[in-house]
């Protein structure tokens, strides 16, 4: 059974960000970023690579707009960059930066496509790196500031505001673990950068709301976690996870099992008065980026006491991960398309209010180019035979589609990525896109599964 063809509404789409893609990393006044330094600290990426060129979409963004343009989206995701638009502390509006930003509004816009932009996926200025980054409280005022200047200049033009890509990266990734920049390994301290992500995502919203009024379109992007396994672990990394986000964001508060359970690594005084009214503020949509479940059990003895989900998760070191079972992507996570669905409809009667986006879903995959002949022209063309990403694509619309009809309130899918990019800590090892980069040339190959998503976008059912 197929659904009826999706609303109008329904934003089909790709998402990409700032730093993976753009390259130009010293240009038009841009100021470096905590992931400037941190890919170009020896041993922090793969290969040591960085973001420098990337894949040079500062300069080439017409030719993806045009490949966008015939992928047929109805909107793109893509995110801006702080270091362009403050390049200096406390300093003036960058206007190159934001007239670069413009242009690609504008080239979208020209193209039939709603833009939906990010405004914070992980590329903070590294002068605030320099004072604490989110451990910072001042922190979350500054990039406030800097939503304004942009909302100033584009909200007359942007469909979605994405305040926050995935705060849990920002904070537990960045602050706990040292996978993301700034990498400080430090444990429990992530949850003051948790608290101070939360502070960003009130004021960014309200600074929208500010200049745009009601009408702006405001969402936030959340990794939420689904984990399978015993009650009691899935519990807990829901409330570390999960919660910690949802519950100050759409509710006004933190749960109180939070602070029993963190009692004795984390006294929480860095929330202050007032803070959970400046959190919890209307939001239009809950962006949800979905790749792989996880499996947990209860344990006096972790068995993987220093995988990165043991370091990571501060209150969670009696949690056990154990390794998932069934087909795994070259990233290693498990495919568990089910686990789209039981996550959304979770949310659903949870925040039964909330309408949701997919702002991410897809697959890394050991994308092979190969160069043949075209049975219908004769013609030798490069080509990627991508079927293991067409068949997760296809099981996670068709998760999608059984969650909207038991009820949740589904707008939109944005496929990551629209092409092959820097994969943070990974480096240029991993290939997400469904449009092939040969990073030596810059040359774009739209591979099957961008075929495949052309027709999927063209029919708008979603498939069974
Ligand atoms: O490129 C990033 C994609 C790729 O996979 C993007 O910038 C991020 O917003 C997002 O985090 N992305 C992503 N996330 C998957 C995380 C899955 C973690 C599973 C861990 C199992 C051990």
């Amino acid at each position: 059974m197929t659904l009826p063809i999706v609303p109008d509404a329904f934003m089909f789409g790709t998402a990409t960000a700032s730093y993976q893609i753009e390259g130009a990393a010293t240009e038009d006044g841009r100021c470096p970023s905590i992931w400037d330094t941190f890919s170009h600290t020896p041993g922090r990426t793969f290969n040591g690579d960085t973001g420098d060129v990337a894949t040079d979409s500062y300069h080439r963004y017409k030719e993806d707009i045009a490949l966008l343009k015939e992928l047929g989206v109805d909107a793109y995701r893509f995110s801006i960059a702080m270091p362009r638009i403050v390049s200096t502390e406390g300093g003036p509006t960058n206007e190159k930066g934001l007239d670069f930003y413009e242009r690609v509004v504008d080239e979208l816009l020209a193209n039939g496509i709603k833009p939906c932009a990010t405004l914070y996926h992980w590329d903070l200025p590294q002068y605030l790196g320099d004072k604490g980054g989110w451990l910072n409280r001042d922190t979350a005022y500054r990039v406030a500031d800097y939503t304004r200047r942009v909302a100033e200049r584009l909200g007359d033009r942007v469909d979605t505001w994405i305040t926050l890509n995935e705060p849990w990266c920002s904070s537990y990734l960045s602050y706990g673990a040292s996978e993301h920049a700034p990498g400080m390994g430090g444990g429990p301290v992530a949850f003051e950068a948790v608290h101070h992500l939360n502070l960003a995502h009130g004021l960014m919203t309200q600074a929208l709301r500010d200049e745009l009024g009601d009408a702006a379109k405001v969402a936030v992007t959340l990794n939420l976690q689904f984990n399978r396994g015993d009650a009691d672990a899935v519990h807990r990394t829901d409330l570390i996870g999960n919660r910690v986000f949802l519950d100050p964001m759409l509710r006004g508060y933190y749960p109180d099992e939070l602070f029993a359970v963190t009692r004795g690594i984390c006294d929480w005084s860095f929330v202050k008065d007032g803070d959970l009214e400046q959190i919890h503020q209307p939001l239009d949509l809950l962006g949800i980026n979905y790749y792989s479940t996880g499996l947990v059990a209860m344990s006096d003895r972790p068995q993987f006491p220093q995988s990165i989900e043991a370091t990571t998760f501060p209150g969670c070191s009696d949690i056990d991960w154990l390794p998932t079972p069934g087909e795994h992507t070259e990233m290693g996570w498990n495919i568990d398309p089910n686990g789209l669905y039981d996550l959304l409809v979770r949310v659903h009667n949870d925040y039964p209010e909330m309408p949701m986006f997919i702002t991410e879903n897809g697959i890394a995959c050991a994308d092979e180019l190969v160069t043949e002949t075209d049975p219908a022209t004769g013609d030798t063309v490069k080509a990627v035979h991508d079927d293991k990403r067409i068949a997760y694509l296809t099981r996670h619309f068709d998760a999608a589609r059984r969650a909207m009809e038991a009820g949740v309130d589904l707008r939109g899918y944005f496929v990551w990525s629209m092409l092959d990019n820097f994969e943070w800590a990974f480096g240029y090892s991993k290939r997400f896109g469904i449009i092939y980069v040969d990073y030596a040339t810059q040359e774009r190959i739209p591979k099957d599964s961008f075929k495949w998503y052309r027709q999927l976008i063209a029919s708008r059912e979603l498939p069974a």
